[in-house]
């Protein structure tokens, strides 16, 4: 019979131009080929070659690909966007990999760096020959990064790092960490700043988390500062208090807006192809009432998200999104692409456990995704501040 996908049926290709849809291919192309046949096994043994895929990304373009000039492709935010969908079709956390690169590391040099902080890593980043990671996060600290406990210390024309941070994606393979950390007010600072720390750095030590049953395919790592000493040129000059972070943030939850909706659709593709050959009491799972309204339940979600993505991306480009409107994307797209995760995995059933088909990796690395750059409640928050004027965070 004569099929559509969601793509078909939204029209969604219209609302592309041939140079977006032409790279989105080339990003699509790069995923099948190259990570597809190996990211199950990378998930279940918890283990990805981050150096060397960072090379290949690099080759690829996607790096810091909507940065300008230091070897940076200098595309479009919806460019960017269909990049982050087309590797999180594979797995969120190749997707992870290349927005703490590209979007929160180099972001943070690119925006908030010294001239010199800029030649010395953009370049290479950009290529793929070194990896950034970006350590906001504390112990005890996550939703509220305003109260971390991390400190930079003046000695002398040095600053002295003490601290902890936690859950940091690509922190064990890092060459290069952006750390966030509480200065004196009294030292003229203006409380949290942005230090880039070579990660050999004497004091500096990255243990990596185990036992993850999320983002198995992505490097998640605590930072141990112990007197990490660091030249004055090591501070980020432009950044001063929780703006600098958050304004990292805005760039990488913009990706997620895109790539968590590249995750659903892959789940959707794979439970309406299972569906049409599972027979079920004589009769293709796909031929079932049941079976097509969670489908076509889904099919209106995942469209949707895509709409609302783009939505965004075009408000990006043109300079005008706000940080709640990246909120809705973030909430929303998250949100039901999670949801289209485990009804793809109720359609698979006793197949839709294993790693021999991508839903369940989905799943489970959506709830990280759920979770990271702002949870849930972190965006319901922030829209609800939109709506009402009142801040309900504390
Ligand atoms: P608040 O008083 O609201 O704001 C403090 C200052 O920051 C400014 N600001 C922003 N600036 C840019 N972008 C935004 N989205 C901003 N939101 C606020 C604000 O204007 C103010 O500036 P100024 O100049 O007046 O001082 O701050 P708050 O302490 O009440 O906190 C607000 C809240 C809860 C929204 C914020 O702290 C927050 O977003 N919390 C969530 C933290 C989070 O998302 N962490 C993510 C860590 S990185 C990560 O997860 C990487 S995952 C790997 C991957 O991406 O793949
Ligand atoms: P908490 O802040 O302790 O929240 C616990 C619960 O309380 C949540 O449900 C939360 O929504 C809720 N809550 C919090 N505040 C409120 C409130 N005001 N009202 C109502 N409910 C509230 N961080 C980095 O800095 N860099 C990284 O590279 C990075 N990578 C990550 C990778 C992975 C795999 C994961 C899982 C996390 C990563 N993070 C990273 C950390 C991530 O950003 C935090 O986990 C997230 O911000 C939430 O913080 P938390 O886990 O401490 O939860």
């Amino acid at each position: 019979a004569d099929t559509r996908t969601v793509t078909q049926l939204f029209a969604l290709d219209d609302l592309l131009s041939d140079e977006e849809k032409a790279i989105r291919d080339t990003v699509r192309k790069f995923g099948e080929d190259r990570i597809r046949p190996h990211i199950a096994g990378w998930f279940d043994e918890a283990r990805i070659p981050a150096k060397e895929l960072a090379k290949e990304l690099g080759g690829l373009g996607v790096l810091g690909m909507h940065l300008d000039g230091y070897g940076c492709a200098g595309m479009s935010a919806v460019t960017y966007g269909l990049a982050c969908l087309e590797l999180e079709a594979i797995d969120s956390g190749i997707r992870s990999l290349v927005s703490v690169q590209g979007s929160l590391a180099m972001f943070a040099i690119h925006h908030w760096g010294s001239e010199e902080q800029k030649q010395e890593w953009l370049p290479r980043m950009a290529a793929g020959d070194a990896l950034g990671c970006f350590g906001l996060t504390e112990p005890d600290f996550g939703s509220d990064p305003g109260g971390m406990r991390t400190r930079a210390v003046r000695d002398g024309s040095d600053w002295v790092l003490n601290g902890a941070k936690m859950w940091i994606t690509n922190g064990s393979v890092a060459d290069v960490a952006v750390v966030w950390a509480k200065t004196d007010l009294e030292q003229g600072a203006r409380g949290i700043r942005g230090f880039v720390v070579p990660t050999d750095t004497p004091g500096f030590s990255a243990p990596e988390i185990r036992a993850k049953m999320s983002l198995r395919a992505s490097v998640t790592s605590e930072l141990v500062l112990q007197d990490v000493r660091l030249p004055e040129s090591a501070m980020l000059p432009k950044a001063a208090g929780l703006s600098g972070p958050l304004s990292c943030l805005n760039e990488a939850r913009f990706g997620i807006i895109f790539g968590s909706i590249g995750a659903a659709r892959d789940c959707l593709e794979t439970a309406v192809d299972y569906a049409s050959t599972r027979m079920v009491f004589d009769k293709p799972l796909a031929a079932y009432q049941l079976t097509q309204a969670k489908l076509a339940d889904m099919a209106l979600e995942v469209g949707k998200g895509h709409l609302l993505a783009y939505r965004l991306g075009r408000l990006k480009d043109a300079g005008e999104v706000e940080p709640a409107q990246v909120s809705l994307g973030k909430l929303n797209n998250c949100r039901e692409a999670i949801k289209v995760a485990r009804e793809c995995r109720t359609i698979l059933a006793a197949n839709g456990i294993t790693l021999e088909y991508p839903v369940i990796r989905h799943a489970n690395n959506l709830e990280s995704v759920l979770t990271y750059e702002g949870t849930s409640e972190v965006h319901q928050l922030t829209i609800g501040r939109a709506l009402t004027g009142e801040a309900a965070f504390r």
